[in-house]
């Protein structure tokens, strides 16, 4: 398995509920490094075209102004088979699906307001990290 990066947000419900801390161990003990790492309030249209992929869901709209409703922490995980780990450590979309001991089994409040993102392929992931972050302040 190669050496991966992948984007990772956490998502407003848990900025707003000081969980930040709390779910950086949870990547860091499962062998994730945060190589880049900010604090930023998007705008419900940046929350869109981030999302854009979901634009014809019937949650979008919710998901839009959810994700604009308060601080974001956008980061770059790095580690082996980083992709898949991360959607290992973050569980299920749904908490009442994720696996105990997951972040969304934890601390996520509902489907919409789990607590975090995670990007789903190598082709996701650069896209979504070139989306937050320079190549500059990717420190590995
Ligand atoms: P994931 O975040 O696990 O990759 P996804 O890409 O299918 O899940 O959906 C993106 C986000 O959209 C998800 O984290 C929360 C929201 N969402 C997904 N399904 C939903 C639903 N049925 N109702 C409300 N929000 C939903
Ligand atoms: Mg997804």
């Amino acid at each position: 398995m190669a050496i991966e990066r992948t984007l990772s947000i956490i998502k407003p419900d848990a900025t707003k509920r000081n969980l930040t801390g709390k779910i950086n161990a949870k990547f860091e003990d499962a062998g994730l490094r945060i190589i880049a790492q900010k604090r930023i309030q998007l705008t419900k249209d940046q929350a869109g075209e981030f999302y854009a992929v979901h634009k014809e869901r019937p949650f979008y709209d919710e998901l839009c102004e959810f994700m604009a409703s308060a601080p974001v922490v956008a980061q770059v995980l790095e580690g082996e088979g980083a992709i898949a780990k991360n959607r290992e450590v973050m569980g299920a979309t749904n908490p009442a699906d994720a696996e105990a001991g997951t972040i969304r089994a934890e601390f996520a409040e509902s489907v919409g307001e789990n607590s975090v993102h995670g990007s789903d392929a190598p082709d996701t992931a650069a896209d979504e990290i070139a989306y937050f972050f320079s190549g500059l302040e990717l420190v590995g």
